[in-house]
């Protein structure tokens, strides 16, 4: 789906006037004051939730006030058909797309999460994994707050390339404090895989990634926790960041 969709897909309700509003003095983990920014309430608290943290999905076109303590940029990375659009869209729509075709750029999904009493914001930004889109997924890395690298269990050469291609992009334009997780999608094709889960995780220990999960954006499976243990390390490395430090303004 392209960006294009995605922004119409949301609607100006739903996101633009949060977005208009003055950004945060820094990207990452500013604590801004409480009703300073506003937005529609949770729609839903999805069942399964993971360990304190509550997923919320931000309703579009309510007038109703939210606020947030923090707001994180997640950036998906990895090649084509990896599966980052459906997973993405798993977490921020509860949603999943068997055809979905080639990401042309970027998607952008809006989704709220608490853990631990704090209201996180994420910014969810799919980017296309073609290599001709390489630049596109440069721009976004920089300024994220936290990563995702896919791999795809059922396909070697996805897991050879985060090496070649994806895990370079994050440490030539990431600071070493960034989180990142390592994601190996299509967990539910079991008799397809090809990339079994020690595989995958010696080049994690050895690219030094904290975080290692296989998922299904099909079943749901890990879905939602890949992106809480994200949020979490994101929340535990931001020093800045205390508890209840939104109603106290900026650090
Ligand atoms: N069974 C199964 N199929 C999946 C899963 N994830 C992705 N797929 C399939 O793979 C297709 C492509 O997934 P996308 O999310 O578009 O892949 P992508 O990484 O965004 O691809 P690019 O945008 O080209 O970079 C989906 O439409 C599904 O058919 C999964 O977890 N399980
Ligand atoms: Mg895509």
């Amino acid at each position: 789906m392209s960006t294009a969709q995605h922004s119409s897909d949301h609607g100006s309700g739903f996101c633009t006037q949060a977005d208009s509003r003055p950004a945060p003095k820094t990207a990452r983990a500013d604590n801004l004051a409480r009703d300073e920014y506003w937005f529609p309430p949770a729609a839903c608290v999805l069942s399964r939730l993971v360990q304190k943290a509550h997923v919320l999905t931000m309703s579009r076109g309510s007038n109703q006030a939210a606020t947030f303590h923090h707001c994180f940029k997640i950036v998906a990375c990895g090649s084509f058909n990896t599966g980052k659009t459906v997973f993405f869209q798993q977490f921020a729509e509860n949603k999943y797309t068997e055809n979905e075709g080639p990401t042309i750029g970027v998607n952008f999904h809006l989704k709220c999460v608490t853990l631990d009493d704090q209201i996180v914001k994420l910014q969810l930004w799919d980017t296309a994994g073609h290599e001709r889109h390489y630049n596109t997924a440069k721009t976004y890395i920089k300024t994220a707050d936290g990563v995702i690298l896919m791999y795809d269990i059922t396909c070697p050469d996805s897991l050879t390339d985060v090496e070649r291609i994806w895990h370079k992009l994050y440490t030539r334009n990431c600071s070493p404090d960034v989180p990142v997780i390592l994601v190996g999608s299509r967990c539910d094709l079991v008799a397809k895989r090809k990339v079994s889960f020690d595989e995958a995780h010696q080049l994690a220990k050895r690219l030094k990634i904290e975080h290692h999960m296989e998922a299904s954006a099909k079943t749901g499976t890990n879905v939602e926790e890949a992106f809480i243990t994200l949020v979490a390390e994101i929340l535990h490395k931001d020093k800045s960041l205390t508890a209840g430090g939104a109603e106290d303004g900026p650090k």
